[in-house]
């Protein structure tokens, strides 16, 4: 904060407040004789004069005379200090209940709790305790009535949390001068009862007309729909692009009706669970896009473009399933990638002013649930910010049939925000002019500051959680209330009556005008839209094969990019030890030398980019790697400035996105999710620290990233690197949870891979990266390697990159085939058949009675190269499936599905593994060593075939 200038004031600074009255009796005591006074005192008074305030308090009292006492100095204080309540506690006596006010009352803003009276405020100049106070205010007691009007109205605020002083002098500015309130003209009055009275009957009709059907109705919190129309016009107004936003399905109908423009037919025939995708959208409605297995109707998502002559604004609500708030960081992706330019190496550059966020929460659900603060975390971090996400919670009070002092430790909904500095307007949802107030507000915050603002609108549910739930059982006393509770149409009908801007005619027409306009859509349907109605199918194009993209790269380009990922920026002082794992990069592409994993990463990522194909990867720990085996941001050890060596290719077309993540694995992973689906061009790669943590986020794989496509058509091509293999490191250490991905794995929604090369990895990045806008795009989910990472085994030679393509099914390396005599098909995939290829390379036998194939693509099952192999054996006695997971874990009951499938007569299944366990795998390393070169050595002993019907 920038110092005050003048020294009087700067000295005299620290003795405002409770020693106001000290200073001024002592300057008294000075005045009559220096000598009186303390000698530190005297030195002061007589180098810095009296303080200013004391001048400022003489020259504007015009009673005040010599005898101006301690005492009113003391009331001046509290006068002050009671003003200050009023602007930090005003919040607790606000009038923002429509029904269901908080019954503990405060005496946080009781003047005696201050021990003023209003006669002493009255005798109090306005000036004195308010240096801002307009003309109109003469004494502190108009003050007081004045900043109580301000500060506990239909409007109120919290924003004493923030901790910048600009923010929190604009926020005073704002609501003490007025300046954000929105003058309406009698025209926009009538027109905003308009747009109430449409949300009303369409509501109403849908009761009528739908009878026992569920849509979660707005009724309570009608005005939601002036606030996002408010929002649109503003950010249109802004040339704003794109407004992302998300909800849950309280009010979802009547927002997709009148807010996203979705066609009120279409609406109607999701009522008569027929939807038909032939109707046309209406004007400026356009993304009808569902997947094949569809979803409920107050799930689906639309976008709409709004466009004047200045500027055009893409709205874009995104999909969402039932688990309450879980779209937030997706919604956050979108945002980002809608800001984020990418066309150009380097960093993306970011344009916060393109897009932003719009997310509406339900009570219980903001305050409940944990992705809340996770993903408002993401909000200030500099790979995850966004510019400001305004928020609204669409406040009822209540969550289902809970009540609020049984969902939330704390007074408001809200309160969640405070702990990010996120300023908080309140307002009554009955007062629609406030509402339209208090989010422009908001709104204006959040584009000035480039932080998010919460919106928490206060009103009420007319009905139960759904229309067919009853609440009188269990909120009695609040449905009494609301039932006797007039609709916000009413009250607001009624003012615009009593000011002669309306009559009862203009109502009764607005009303018959829009169930006219209703009934009409609905009597023009077909009325046999059950007709015709039948299963749809997944696309052709996700059936077919992926096997046709080339991903093999020149030498000499690899070369190339390879000598461009060494080089640093001419004064750059790197750190000594990276130094010499930089060294063995340079020969990594020589003949007789491998890349390791880490490198052949680089070199895909390296090449991706040449192909102009842009690329963000985040996780914890991602830039240097959890493992230390990636590097991709270095830093120089005498600035600490960072340097990303992708930045530095000379052939790179497209921007590379990394950062390290906070802790946290289902915000993240939602972001990137959210990303991904609206930059379809990048190759997004989330990445857990280790796979095992990943089930923290499992809603995203469950909710989002295995179904959206088939629910909604989301497409998406993003990849998660999840760490995953039998180490000896204990039961959080070990295990992706293969199982869980394969178990959700159908109509071709992912794909799943364990793969063990470091070419195998670089051609499955290329094959991820090269579908990128395509059709048959689909994420990717890899079983990443640890103790591999720099296992000699994994590293590839030059040929390996320069040559082929992925191999979904992959001979086991350093065995020697005879097919004609092999017995046992072993197969396997991810680290234990590394293991195995280490046994076999100690062991003197000669293992011609074996053949072993490693599966590196789970899913899709390369069932057709099996059977291509399977047919050249003739001797074939049986397959046997290794793993090193528990049996009831990893691959082998998905596997087992299509070895049976096989239907090879005379050829045992077999199982060789851990045995059923609980635990993904034990926690004393030496316990495991033995378990694991017995599942190793058993794999390639020909007496131990396993069994697959009982534990070995
Ligand atoms: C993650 C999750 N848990 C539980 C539910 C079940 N559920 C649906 S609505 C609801 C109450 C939500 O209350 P609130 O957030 O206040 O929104 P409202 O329905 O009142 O608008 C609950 C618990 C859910 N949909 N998602």
């Amino acid at each position: 904060m920038a110092q005050s200038a003048d020294p009087n004031e700067r000295i005299w600074k620290k003795f405002y407040g409770p020693n106001m009255g000290y200073v001024e009796e002592q300057f008294e005591i000075y005045k009559e004789d220096p000598n009186q006074v303390d000698a530190s005192l005297k030195e002061m008074f007589d180098k810095h004069g009296a303080p200013k305030w004391l001048d400022q308090i003489s020259q504007q009292g015009e009673q005040i005379d010599g005898d101006f006492s301690t005492k009113d100095v003391r009331k001046i204080t509290s006068a002050m200090r009671y003003i200050d309540a009023i602007r930090r506690y005003g919040h607790l006596e606000a009038d923002i209940y429509a029904v269901g006010g908080w019954d503990e009352k405060t005496n946080l803003l009781n003047p005696a709790t201050y021990n003023i009276t209003d006669e002493d405020l009255r005798e109090i100049p306005a000036l004195w305790v308010w240096d801002q106070a307009p003309a109109i205010v003469e004494t502190a007691l108009d003050v007081v009535n004045h900043l109580r009007e301000k500060y506990t109205g239909k409007i109120s605020f919290e924003f004493d949390h923030v901790n910048n002083d600009e923010e929190r002098k604009w926020f005073l500015e704002q609501i003490e001068s007025d300046k954000y309130e929105i003058n309406f003209t009698d025209e926009e009055k009538k027109q905003l009862l308009d747009r109430l009275i449409k949300v009303e009957g369409f509501e109403h009709f849908l009761q009528k007309t739908f009878v026992g059907q569920k849509r979660f109705s707005i009724e309570g919190l009608e005005s939601m729909v002036p606030v996002l129309d408010q929002i649109v016009k503003a950010a249109n107004k802004d040339k704003v692009e794109n407004i992302m936003m998300g909800m849950a399905h309280r009010g979802r109908l009547s927002v997709l009706a009148y807010v996203l423009g979705k066609p009120l037919d279409l609406i109607f025939s999701e009522f008569q669970h027929a939807p038909d995708k032939e109707l046309m959208p209406s004007e400026g409605s356009m993304g009808i896009n569902y997947g094949w297995t569809g979803d409920v109707k107050y799930h689906f998502g639309a976008t709409r473009l709004v466009e004047n002559d200045d500027a055009s604004t893409r709205i874009k609500l995104a999909h969402n399933p039932s688990h309450l708030e879980f779209v937030n960081p997706i919604v956050a992706g979108f945002t980002r990638a809608a800001q984020d330019e990418r066309t150009e190496k380097g960093y993306p550059k970011q344009n916060v002013d393109k897009a932003m966020s719009v997310l509406i929460h339900g009570d219980a659900a903001f305050i409940g649930e944990g992705i809340v603060p996770e993903t408002l975390n993401l909000s200030g971090i500099e790979g995850y910010r966004t510019g400001g996400s305004l928020h609204v919670i669409a406040n009822n009070l209540v969550g289902f049939t809970t009540d609020r002092k049984e969902g939330r430790s704390t007074r408001y909904a809200s309160d969640l925000a405070k702990g990010y500095e996120i300023p908080i307007i309140r307002v009554n949802a009955d007062d629609p002019v406030s509402c339209v107030r208090a989010i422009q507000l908001a709104y204006t915050y959040t584009r000035t500051f480039k932080k998010d603002c919460v919106l928490d609108l206060v009103g009420y549910r007319r009905y139960g959680h759904n229309e067919m739930d009853e609440p009188r059982a269990t909120q009695p006393k609040l449905y009494r209330e609301i039932d006797e509770h007039p609709t916000v149409t009413e009250i607001f009908a009624d003012e615009l009556k009593s000011a002669g801007i309306v009559n009862d005619e203009d109502v009764k027409t607005m009303k018959g005008n829009i169930h006219n306009e209703l009934q009409a859509v609905y009597d023009s349907m077909k009325e046999d839209t059950l007709a015709g109605i039948s299963e749809l199918n997944m696309p052709e194009v996700l059936a077919s094969s992926i096997d046709h993209y080339e991903t093999a790269v020149p030498l000499e380009e690899l070369k190339k990019l390879n000598e461009d990922l060494l080089k640093r920026p001419d004064d750059f002082n790197g750190f000594k030890r990276l130094k010499r794992v930089f060294k063995r990069r340079e020969n990594i592409l020589e003949e007789g030398q491998k890349a390791e994993w880490g490198e052949g990463e680089a070199l895909a990522f390296a090449s991706i980019l040449k192909d102009g194909i842009p690329i963000r990867i985040t996780g914890q720990d991602s830039e240097r790697g959890t493992f230390a085996h990636r590097h991709l941001v270095l830093y120089d050890t005498e600035t600490g400035e960072k340097y990303c060596p992708m930045h530095g290719l000379e052939d790179a077309n497209a921007s590379f996105d990394i950062h390290n993540s906070p802790l946290s694995e289902t915000a993240v992973l939602g972001f990137e999710y959210g990303y991904s689906i609206q930059s379809p061009e990048t190759l997004v790669i989330w990445e857990a620290q280790f796979g095992d943590f990943a089930n923290v986020a499992q809603v995203m794989f469950d909710q989002f990233i295995s179904s959206s496509r088939a629910k909604w058509g989301d497409i998406s091509n993003m990849v998660m690197l999840l760490p995953h293999g039998y180490e000896g490191q204990g039961p959080e250490h070990s295990s992706a949870r293969l199982e869980r991905f394969l178990q959700m794995a159908g109509e071709n929604n992912w794909i799943v891979a364990n793969v063990t090369s470091s070419a195998q990895f670089f051609h499955l990045l290329r094959r991820q990266a090269q579908m990128q806008g395509r059709e048959e795009a689909r994420p990717l989910v890899v079983m990443s390697p640890k103790s591999l990472l720099r296992n000699e085994r994994v590293a590839s030679e030059a040929k390996e990159f320069t040559d082929g393509k992925f191999m979904p099914l992959r001979n086991q390396p350093n065995l020697k085939v005879s097919k004609k005599n092999a017995k046992r098909l072993l197969l396997g995939s991810g680290k234990v058949m590394v293991d195995i290829e280490d046994a076999i390379a100690k062991s003197d036998e000669k293992f011609d009675w074996l053949r072993a194939l490693r599966v590196e693509q789970l899913y899709p099952f390369p069932m057709e190269q099996l059977k291509k192999e399977i047919e050249q054996l003739p001797n074939l006695e049986e397959i046997v499936w290794v793993q090193e997971e528990p049996k009831n874990m990893g691959s082998w009951r998905f596997v087992l599905e299509y070895l049976r499938d096989l239907e090879l007569d005379g050829v045992a299944i077999r199982y060789i593994g851990r045995p059923e366990r609980a635990s993904t795998s034990v926690g004393e390393p030496n316990v495991h060593k033995i378990i694991q070169s017995k599942v190793v050595n058993d794999a390639i002993n020909p007496s131990k075939g396993g069994n697959n019907s009982e534990g070995n």
